[in-house]
């Protein structure tokens, strides 16, 4: 936590501004800022008859509610007394009429492709859901996943939903150890999992990591294995079922479980920078309605949308916007099980020209990533289809946004830049690509019925261009119920910075137009010489350098200033680290922001410790900065040999 209640300053200054394409907006759900804000206003004005529409309008209810909000600060119960099914709202809902539509559009990385209609999905669905119960679960047990990018990572969420257990799916880059934890966490039951996945050529080996945990998960009764790379054969004993001999002969009927609104419907965990990782836990219609609604209102969907998110199901991202939200809305949803640049750089950019992708939804580690490699690969291949761009997980830097908009855009495709967590369960600021003009590198506006705010410590608002602290101020239907074990902490870590507020951890501001500018964690901001700073800027003013490929600044603690300003900087291919360009890149700083900003010290690194899901890793940083031992969790971290390789590096 940031220790001192001062404004933090900001210095990232970006003027320019993208208003929506006429003839995208003329067809959006939301054409313009005059409808956008009646939505909004009518959202503060009687919060609860606005969610109850959406959700009546949204969701399809066995039961309707009786109540919209219960709301006992900080403990939230929504849509009370309803009763629904997620999976009937993904899938049976649209059968007929969408019995023989893609649902997935599956591509292995080794070029094996399926795909899935809504009716083939639905009967996979109930044959897993039937042969769950064989297993003996039952509603409320838990089931972890552990599955590489595959249709039955789906399925498998799906089957659990429809029967009313509470799936807990972990990301297949992790270890045994980061397994075991969860699983023992969440006291499943069952676990489904494969024998191994694919990423870079090479197999992930699930199985292998899956009796490794075993050794010491009591609660797991079964392990059902997925036949992906057939590398390894299925272990004998009563404890291993195969995927396939669960299925077959099962009904491709299963009568969906009709849970209340508020009965769990997922954990995920996620790191916190000390401690063992957080259950977040979901709820069913709440969840439900936030991933459906943003998913058509962010995405501006379509029916003959093709879209892809490139998240894995293991975040929070392939959960809402890779599974839930797009099935909920009868699109088609493509999925990719392996790495973006694998065989070639181009893979990404070949799977948007064979699918004819229409919406792409990354993240800015991967944007990077991609400029780093040039222009030419995205260049090879025909994006002409792509309408939309997205991004997520990170604050995307205005060097990264417009590359993005116009190498991978044309220059024609509205760019969403959408802020929100693992535990708000879906888009709470973002554009509204018919509606908002955007600024690159700016979340711009909560969406309608989200109260974002930016305050200090004491609860104040800051004023416009300052930053704060961004608090939610009221309840919203997708927001987390608790950490799952272990309520205390949920209401320690969100509500107790400002009682009956949900803190994000994350700072930000707003310019004097109102547009939210996040700012990174706030465990990332440095004080210099009594200058509080977000990194995050001074980062962006670094990559927007043409030689550099990403940074990462932190603090270190320093005799005459307090704290001294460290920069990691990747350089782009080709480009050899020298004095001169520690000297060049600490001078364009100076320029780009001011002498506060300009770093004390710039290291080159080959690459910048990351959680698998690209983030980057300050607070490793910020020990190798100050010459210490890496400390705290390192389960999240993507490799381990680039921390090793940062710590020798001291040129
Ligand atoms: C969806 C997701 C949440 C944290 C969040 C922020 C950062 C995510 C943006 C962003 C700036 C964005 N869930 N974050 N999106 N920062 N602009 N558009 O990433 O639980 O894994 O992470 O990610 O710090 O608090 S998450």
């Amino acid at each position: 936590m940031a220790d001192t209640p001062q404004e933090i300053h900001s210095v990232l200054t970006e003027a320019r501004v993208f208003p929506p394409p006429e003839a995208f907006a003329r067809r959006a759900h939301i054409r313009g800022m005059q409808d956008y804000q009646r939505l909004w206003d009518e959202a503060a004005k009687a919060p609860e008859k606005y969610w109850g529409d959406r959700a009546r309008e949204e969701l399809y209810w066995k039961e309707p509610f009786q109540t919209v909000l219960d709301w006992k600060p900080p403990h939230a119960r929504w849509f009370v007394e309803g009763r629904t099914n997620l999976a009937y709202n993904c899938l049976d809902r649209h059968l007929p009429a969408l019995k023989d539509k893609p649902a997935i559009l599956f591509e292995g990385e080794p070029g094996d492709r399926r795909r899935i209609t809504y009716g083939e999905l639905s009967a996979e669905v109930n044959r897993m859901a039937n042969g769950l119960k064989s297993l003996g679960v039952r509603k409320g047990d838990r089931v972890g996943i552990y599955l590489p990018m595959v249709p039955e990572a789906a399925v498998a969420m799906l089957a659990c939903a429809r029967i009313g257990a509470v799936h807990s799916v972990v990301f297949g880059g992790f270890s045994a150890e980061a397994l075991q934890e969860r699983m023992n966490d969440a006291g499943a039951r069952v676990l489904l999992t494969a024998d191994g996945g694919w990423r870079k050529g090479a197999v992930v080996p699930l199985l292998k990591n899956v009796t490794a945990a075993l050794a010491n998960t009591p609660s797991l009764e079964k392990v059902v294995v997925l036949k992906r790379t057939a590398d390894v054969a299925i272990p004998s004993g009563s404890k291993w079922v195969a995927w396939d001999a669960l299925v077959q002969g099962q009904s491709d009927v299963c009568e969906p479980e009709w849970v209340e609104s508020e009965h769990p419907l997922f954990i995920l965990y996620t790191s916190g920078s000390t401690g063992k990782p957080k259950g977040v836990l979901h709820t069913t219609a709440g969840y439900a309605l936030g991933a459906s609604l943003t998913t058509r209102w962010v995405f501006d969907l379509r029916e003959d949308d093709v879209y892809w998110c490139t998240a894995d199901v293991g975040w929070v991202t392939g959960h809402s916007y890779v599974v839930y939200g797009p099935l909920m809305n009868g699109v088609s949803t493509v999925m990719y099980e392996g790495a973006p640049t694998h065989p070639g750089p181009d893979r990404f950019w070949e799977l948007i020209a064979r699918y004819k992708a229409t919406i792409l939804y990354t993240a800015p580690t991967a944007i990077r990533a991609f400029m780093r490699l040039g222009e030419e690969h995205p260049r090879k291949h025909d994006l002409s289809s792509l309408r939309l761009l997205g991004s997520v997980g990170e604050p995307i830097n205005p060097e990264a946004w417009m590359w993005y908009r116009d190498v991978i855009g044309g220059g024609r495709c509205p760019v969403v830049d959408t802020w929100w967590q693992t535990e708000t369960g879906s888009i709470m600021i973002s554009p509204l690509p018919g509606a908002t003009p955007t600024k690159p590198g700016s979340a711009t506006f909560p969406l309608p019925g989200i109260h974002a705010e930016i305050l200090d410590r004491a609860g104040k608002p800051v004023p416009r261009g300052q930053g704060g602290l961004l608090f939610i101020t009221k309840p919203w239907p997708s927001m987390l119920r608790s950490v799952y074990g272990d309520p205390e902490r949920y209401v320690r870590t969100y509500f107790s910075e400002l009682p009956g507020r949900y803190f994000t951890g994350d700072g930000a501001r707003t310019d004097q137009d109102g547009y939210f500018w996040l700012m990174g964690r706030v465990d990332d901001v440095v004080n210099v010489a009594g200058h509080r700073l977000g990194t995050a800027e001074v980062e962006s003013a670094l990559v927007a350098h043409a030689k550099v490929s990403e940074s990462a600044v932190v603090g270190r603690p320093d005799d005459l200033k307090g704290t001294a300003l460290v920069a990691f900087v990747t350089l782009k291919a080709g480009i050899r680290p020298s004095p001169e360009l520690k000297k060049e890149l600490a001078a364009h700083v100076s320029k780009e922001i001011g002498a506060i900003a300009r770093p004390d010290e710039i290291r080159f690194a080959e690459g910048l410790p990351k959680t698998r899901s690209g983030k980057i890793m300050r607070r490793l940083l910020r020990d190798v900065a100050a010459g210490k031992q890496a400390t705290g969790d390192t389960t999240t971290l993507e490799d381990l040999n680039v921390l090793a390789a940062l710590s020798q590096n001291d040129e």
